[in-house]
């Protein structure tokens, strides 16, 4: 089903008339309400009058998760604190969070995004969903409880952790939908094969999955273990948090609301725009935003965009799956390494488990990269000679992948930590100075 079929199957032209629309007022909000966006258009000799529609965009000064940590908590608020309703916040891995503020509007909208993709997941009014991501500051819990009370469904609202519960409630309550990271789903599965309650006693159908990247082999994992279709669900806190966008039933990229978000692709090194089609990093601009509207955000995420229709009538810009960060990227030995990478050739192998970890470390000044996998029980062997060579085949995909020779370390089944949440997948121990 189409939740708001007038602007998501809307025409390229008109979209970008009512993008044009939005951004000329957003720029006003912020320029005169926001000191650090005066302050930094100002630098450039801009002004509100020089953004006359979407084409102009690229007049505009960046914003990056730095300005939001130099402008903690409440400094880019372009509404008075008696205007703001919710607050969220994200941590980071170092240093203080990031604090973002809601006015009713922008709750009213976050529903409203949210409720477009769990339409796009086919979740309807009759399904019981249950919210296993966080609640609290993180947007994943309550964003996805008030998408689903608008859309009309039923919330289980979980949140993380406690998964013998998670399992029993599922079963009881008879959700029909699961919300929480794709890592955690894989972990559920597990837990629910240990319980012993057969899977046809549940009647789960459908996942909605995100807040961290996978793959499509994860996908086909997690929609085999759980006997469920599994959906990607994109979104960050610093433009609402979950709901920015999520695919549709073809499964064929994630669609951007962007009558509410306005995407962009740079180079993250010359930050120019790529050429269509190539891939680069995302960048957005909230043009509907009020409690803290985001002129030209930085995500660091790396995808490519395609403005082609799609095959279910929307016409709202579809995303690829995220390719990795601009930041998380590993450089080792000088190469390049995205864990996604690590990630698609051990969920080609059939004799692993989906878990990994990657530790990095520098020993005499060279960079090592080791790869811990667990061998899947039905593997294992106490021939050294077949453990051996098993080894052999995994560093040898992952050379071939990767450019480099991590070293393997095979480890027995569920000895990787799991995660309730997003997934710890690289313990980086170099000390750089
Ligand atoms: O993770 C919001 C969210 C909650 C999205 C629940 C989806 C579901 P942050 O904690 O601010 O917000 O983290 C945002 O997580 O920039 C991406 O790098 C990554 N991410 C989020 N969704 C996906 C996804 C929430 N579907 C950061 N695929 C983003 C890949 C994702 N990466």
């Amino acid at each position: 089903m189409i939740w708001n079929e007038t602007v998501e199957c809307m025409s390229r032209e008109e979209m970008r008339k009512l993008q044009s629309i939005r951004l000329k007022n957003v720029v006003e909000r912020a320029y005169h309400n926001t000191p650090f966006y005066r302050a930094k258009m100002q630098e450039m000799g801009i002004t509100p009058d020089d953004i006359a529609s979407i084409d102009d965009i690229t007049k505009l000064p960046f914003t990056v998760k730095q300005d939001l940590r130099g402008n903690y908590p409440f400094g880019l608020m372009a509404v008075p604190m008696s205007e703001v309703v919710r607050l969220h916040a994200s941590s980071g891995t170092t240093g203080k969070p990031i604090v973002v503020g809601y006015t009713r509007k922008d709750l009213s909208i976050w529903s409203e995004v949210v409720a477009r993709c769990l339409a796009a997941c086919g979740v309807t009014r009759n399904d019981a969903v249950q919210v296993s991501y966080g609640y609290g500051l993180f947007t994943g819990g309550l964003g996805l409880h008030n998408g689903i009370e608008n859309l009309g469904g039923t919330v289980i609202p979980m949140s993380s952790g406690n998964t013998q519960k998670q399992i029993q409630i599922m079963h009881d309550f008879g959700a029909k939908v699961l919300a929480c990271t794709p890592s955690y789903a894989l972990f559920l599965a597990e837990a629910i094969k240990d319980s012993g309650i057969p899977r046809e006693e549940f009647q789960l159908k459908t996942g909605v999955f995100g807040a961290e990247p996978w793959t499509e082999n994860m996908r086909k994992d997690i929609e085999e273990k759980l006997g469920i279709k599994a959906y990607d669900i994109y979104g960050l806190t610093e433009i609402i948090g979950p709901g920015v966008g999520s695919e549709c039933e073809h499964q064929d990229g994630t669609h951007l609301w962007e009558d509410h978000f306005f995407p962009e692709l740079i180079d993250p090194v010359t930050l120019q725009p790529v050429e269509p089609g190539q891939p680069g990093e995302l960048v957005f601009t909230t043009i509907t935003k009020e409690g803290m509207p985001m002129i030209r955000y930085r995500t660091r995420d790396l995808t490519t965009l395609n403005y082609e229709p799609c095959a279910c009538g929307r016409t709202a810009v579809r995303m690829s799956k995220i390719l990795g960060r601009s930041d998380d990227m590993l450089i080792i030995r000088g190469v390049n390494v995205f864990p996604s990478q690590v990630e698609s050739v051990i969920l080609e192998m059939e004799e692993f488990e989906p878990h990994y970890l990657l530790v990095v470390d520098r020993v005499n000044n060279t960079d090592t990269l080791e790869v811990q996998v667990e061998l899947r029980a039905e593997f294992y062997t106490d021939e050294m000679s077949k453990m051996i060579a098993l080894k052999k085949k995994i560093a040898h995909n992952l050379q071939s992948v990767l450019g480099i020779s991590p070293a393997i370390k095979i480890v027995e089944p569920r000895s990787i930590e799991r995660s309730q949440g997003k997934a710890k997948r690289v313990i980086d121990n170099r000390k750089l100075i």
